[in-house]
C-alpha cells in the first residue's frame, strides 16, 4: 500500500539502530564483476555475518532464483531464504528506510505502526559516476519487501542511501556533504532542500553535517556509515587515526572539530569516541584478478586503498557485529572500544570482512534493520 503525504506528516521517525528489531533483512552477493572468484569468499562471510545476526534476531536472505539453493546450503535454518532478483547485495542502499509511529500519535483501531520509505537509487552516482550500469532490479528491492511484510510504503523520488544517513531517534541526523550533496544525486536540490527532505521523511529535526566521509570511500561518495555513527544520543563514534601522515588523518580531523561544535536536535554537546581505522589495507593483484572486469561495473584495480573501517558494524538486538580484517592490533582495539561503547550489547566478531570491503562496503552496508512493532 502506497501511502500519501510523508512520513512527518503521519506523525513517523525513523527509530535508531539500537531500538528493537523485528528481523534484519539481507541480499546474497554473486555478481561476478564485483565480488571477486565468482562471489565464493564474499558469500561465505555474508554467511557468517547472517549466521551471527541470526543468534539475536530473525533474518531474512533474498537470493536470485540462480543462487537460491547455494544460498540455502550455506546458510543455517533459523536463517529464512527467499527469493528476489536484484543487481547486487547492498540492502542498507536498496532496502526500506523503516519509520514508526509511537503509540502517541492517534491510531485508530487498524492503523499502521511502522511504515517505510522507498527512496530513489541510482547506483551511487548514475551512469558517469556510479558503481554498474543496470540498476532497475534494485529498484524494486524495498517495495518488494514491503509488499512480503505487509508494510505501507512512502515511494520518494529523492536519490538517497540508506548508508548515508544515521539517526539517533530523538531528532538528530547524522551525513556528510561529500554524498548528500554530490550533483551525482540530486543536482536540483539546494543544501537546505535536501535538509527538508531528511526532515520530511524521517521525522528529524537537526542535520550533522560532516565534509567528508571516509578517504578511499569513492564507490559511495562518503557514506557516513563507513566514518561516524551514533551509539546513543549525543555519544558518536568517528573514524580516527593518529597518522598524520596517512590521508585519513586530515578527513578525521576535520570532522572532529565539526562534532566537537556541534549540538544535536535536544540542545547537546556530543560525546566522541574516537575508533582507530585498520591498516592502511590495499587491493592486491589476485584480489582485483579475480574480479570479472566487463566494462558493465566500476573496475577494480590492484592497489587501491580499501575503504575499511569498523565504524561500519551492524547493531543487531543485544548484539554489535563487527568486521575484523587481519589486523590484530586495530581488531582487538575496535572489540575492545566497541565493548565499553556498548555496554549490554554482545560484541561479536566477524573474520574475513575484507571480503565485503573488497565489494565497496561492510557489514552495516550489506543489512536492513525492520522495527519491531512495541
Ligand atoms: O556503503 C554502503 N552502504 C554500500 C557500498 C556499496 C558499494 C557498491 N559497490
Amino acid at each position: 500500500m502506497d501511502l500519501e503525504g510523508t512520513p512527518a506528516l503521519h506523525g513517523c521517525r525513523m527509530p535508531a539502530e539500537w531500538e528493537p528489531h523485528s528481523q534484519t533483512w539481507m541480499g546474497w552477493p554473486e555478481r561476478p564483476d564485483n565480488w571477486r572468484d565468482n562471489a565464493e569468499h564474499a558469500q561465505r562471510v555474508f554467511a557468517k555475518v547472517a549466521s551471527a545476526i541470526s543468534k539475536f534476531e530473525y533474518v531474512t536472505v533474498c537470493a536470485s532464483a540462480s543462487q537460491w539453493a547455494n544460498a540455502r546450503s550455506q546458510l543455517p535454518q533459523n536463517v529464512r531464504v527467499i527469493e528476489m532478483s536484484m543487481n547486487d547485495s547492498w540492502f542498507r542502499d536498496t532496502g526500506p528506510t523503516f519509520v514508526v509511529r509511537d503509540s502517541n500519535a492517534c491510531l485508530g483501531n487498524n492503523e499502521w505502526k511502522v511504515a517505510a520509505v522507498d527512496w530513489n537509487f541510482n547506483s551511487w552516482g548514475g551512469i558517469e559516476d556510479g558503481c554498474y550500469n543496470d540498476w532497475s532490479l534494485d529498484l524494486l528491492v524495498a517495495r518488494k519487501i514491503l509488499e512480503i511484510e505487509r508494510i505501507p510504503r512512502f515511494p520518494h523520488s529523492v536519490i538517497l542511501e540508506g548508508g548515508s544517513i544515521h539517526v539517533d531517534g530523538e531528532g538528530t541526523c547524522l551525513t556528510t556533504e561529500e554524498c548528500l550533496l554530490n550533483k551525482n544525486r540530486n543536482p536540483h536540490l539546494t543544501k537546505e532542500q535536501i535538509e527538508d527532505q531528511l526532515k520530511a521523511y524521517l521525522g528529524v529535526k537537526k542535520i550533522i553535517w560532516l565534509p567528508r566521509g571516509l578517504y578511499g570511500d569513492d564507490d559511495t561518495n562518503g557514506h557516513i556509515d563507513n566514518m561516524c555513527c551514533f551509539v546513543k544520543p549525543g555519544v558518536v563514534l568517528l573514524s580516527w587515526t593518529e597518522d598524520e601522515s596517512d590521508s585519513q588523518y586530515e578527513r578525521s580531523v576535520e570532522a572532529f572539530s565539526v562534532l566537537y561544535n556541534a549540538t544535536d536536535a535536544k540542545g547537546r554537546k556530543l560525546e566522541i569516541i574516537k575508533l582507530h581505522v585498520p591498516g592502511p589495507l590495499y587491493m592486491t593483484e589476485e584480489e582485483a584478478a579475480g574480479v570479472v572486469q566487463d566494462g558493465e561495473a566500476k573496475p577494480r584495480l590492484p592497489g587501491t586503498r580499501l575503504a575499511a573501517s569498523y565504524v561500519n558494524f551492524y547493531i543487531a538486538n543485544k548484539a554489535i557485529i563487527t568486521p575484523q580484517f587481519g589486523d590484530q592490533k586495530w581488531d582487538d582495539e575496535a572489540v575492545r572500544v566497541l565493548s565499553l561503547a556498548f555496554p549490554a550489547h554482545e560484541v561479536v566478531r566477524i573474520e574475513g570482512a575484507r571480503e565485503i570491503v573488497l565489494g565497496g562496503g561492510n557489514i552495516h552496508c550489506i543489512t536492513q534493520q525492520q522495527p519491531a512493532l512495541l
